[in-house]
């Protein structure tokens, strides 16, 4: 039986992949980080008791700032894959936190690769490092591919610069079995809640149900090449299932703009926005609305009204969410992946927003229920991310 250790587990790629190496026989290890409350929730589903017999999904309490308890779980588990996936991997926050960003997505898999390394696994245990289109940053080539030069543009992408190349060099130099995956941006209905597309479902579904007014958004240009999380944790263990170690893009090959998600999610719930207004300005507000029969229903299990009309602004732009500087737009060239790993994905932009949304229906009609019969949810501070 092959050995599996995810670093991120607790994240949205770390939970479906971990799901897909179960699916494929693997033992699966996790590194989760010390948290005052749970923050199991993505892979509470996989968790079994570990006094049952034959368990395949096991924790570890570990920090990618800390290089000895790395190398002890390395030393433990004896991997046969490694897959580094954790990373402070919010780009605005980078800015705010660009040393801590550095020690953990930059210095972090230096010390996985080190443990590799000095524990004599080079031979034994591959790792796959979660790159990242952010490396384009300012785009020198579109669409870019695996040869298009990089030119980040924030702490978070400049971390991962570093993470990039000392993967390289690892490989160069001491013959591990390294590999980035250079992937576009991919989301999922268990996407962290900050990020854009999360941000929109999550609010659509919420204004129709009445819990949220309005949504405040920042770069509404922004361009990018959004691909389903569930596809692209295939294509990681994919890379490393190759004869020779190499890097790939993993990208859709299709580029929307944050506004077209907009319009898309906010569709998905019965409401058609139209665009006013130019920078700052900029609004989004309802053309028409007719709830959907999964909004309707919603409304009547929590026998509830909410009025909104043609006319009422549901968008605005709010500075707060623009970055010091931007990646303006991002488009990823896929041949490579799809000539050598027979990788494409599956499933499809819009199919991937309604799934999204009818998630965030759920969630926001079961808060409903809670603030309408007096358990009132408190906000939270997340939210002005
Ligand atoms: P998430 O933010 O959902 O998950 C990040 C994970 O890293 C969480 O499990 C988090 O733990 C963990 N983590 C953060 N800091 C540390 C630390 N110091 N030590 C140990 N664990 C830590 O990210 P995604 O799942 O979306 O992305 C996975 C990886 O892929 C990241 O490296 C990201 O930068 C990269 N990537 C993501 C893309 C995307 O579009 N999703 C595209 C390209 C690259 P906790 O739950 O405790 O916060
Ligand atoms: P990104 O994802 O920065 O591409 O990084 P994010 O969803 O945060 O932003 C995408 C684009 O949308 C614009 N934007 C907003 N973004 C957020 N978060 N909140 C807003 O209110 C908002 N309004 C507009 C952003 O300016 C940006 O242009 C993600 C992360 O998963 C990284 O870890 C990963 O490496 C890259 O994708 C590929």
């Amino acid at each position: 039986m092959k050995k599996a250790l995810i670093t991120g587990i607790t994240g949205q790629d770390g939970a479906y992949l971990a799901e897909f190496l179960l699916e494929k026989g693997y033992e699966v290890h996790g590194i989760k980080r010390r948290s005052s409350l749970f923050n199991t929730q993505r892979v509470d589903h996989l968790y079994r008791d570990p006094h049952e017999e034959d368990v395949r999904f096991l924790m570890h309490y570990g920090d990618l700032t800390d290089a000895t308890n790395l190398t002890r779980i390395i030393q433990e588990v004896q991997p046969d894959e490694v897959y580094n996936l954790a990373a402070q991997s919010h780009v605005k926050v980078s800015f705010e936190s660009p040393e801590y960003t550095a020690n953990t997505d930059a210095l972090g898999t230096l010390r996985m690769l080190e443990a590799i390394r000095l524990l004599g696994l080079t031979d034994k245990t591959r790792i796959y490092q979660a790159s990242t289109s952010e490396l384009y940053g300012k785009v020198q080539e579109v669409p870019q591919s695996e040869t298009t030069p990089f030119y980040p543009r924030s702490p978070y992408a400049v971390a991962k610069l570093y993470a990039f190349w000392i993967t390289v060099n690892y490989r160069e130099a001491y013959n591990i079995f390294g590999c980035n995956g250079i992937l576009f941006n991919h989301e999922s209905p268990i996407r962290g809640e900050t990020f854009v597309t999360r941000k929109i479902t999550r609010a659509a579904a919420r204004i129709v149900l009445g819990l949220e007014k309005n949504l405040f958004l920042g770069n509404l240009g922004a361009l990018r090449d959004w691909g389903h999380a569930k596809d692209f944790v295939r294509a990681q263990w994919l890379i490393l299932q190759q004869d020779k170690p190499e890097d790939f893009v993993i990208a859709t090959g299709e580029q929307h703009s944050v506004r077209e998600f907009c319009d898309l999610a906010f569709r998905e719930v019965g409401i058609e926005l139209r665009w006013e207004g130019e920078g700052l300005e900029e609004k989004g507000i309802i053309a028409k609305y007719q709830p959907t029969p999964i909004v309707q229903s919603c409304l009547q299990r929590i026998g509830k009204n909410v009025s909104l009309s043609e006319g009422d602004v549901l968008v605005s732009v709010d500075p707060r969410y623009f970055r010091p500087t931007e990646v303006e737009s991002l488009l990823g060239d896929p041949t490579k992946s799809r000539e050598k790993l027979g990788w494409t994905p599956e499933i499809s932009f819009p199919e991937m927003v309604t799934e999204m949304v009818a998630f965030d229906v759920r969630e926001a009609s079961r808060e409903s229920i809670c603030v309408h019969n007096g358990f009132g949810l408190p906000g939270s501070c997340e939210a002005f991310m």
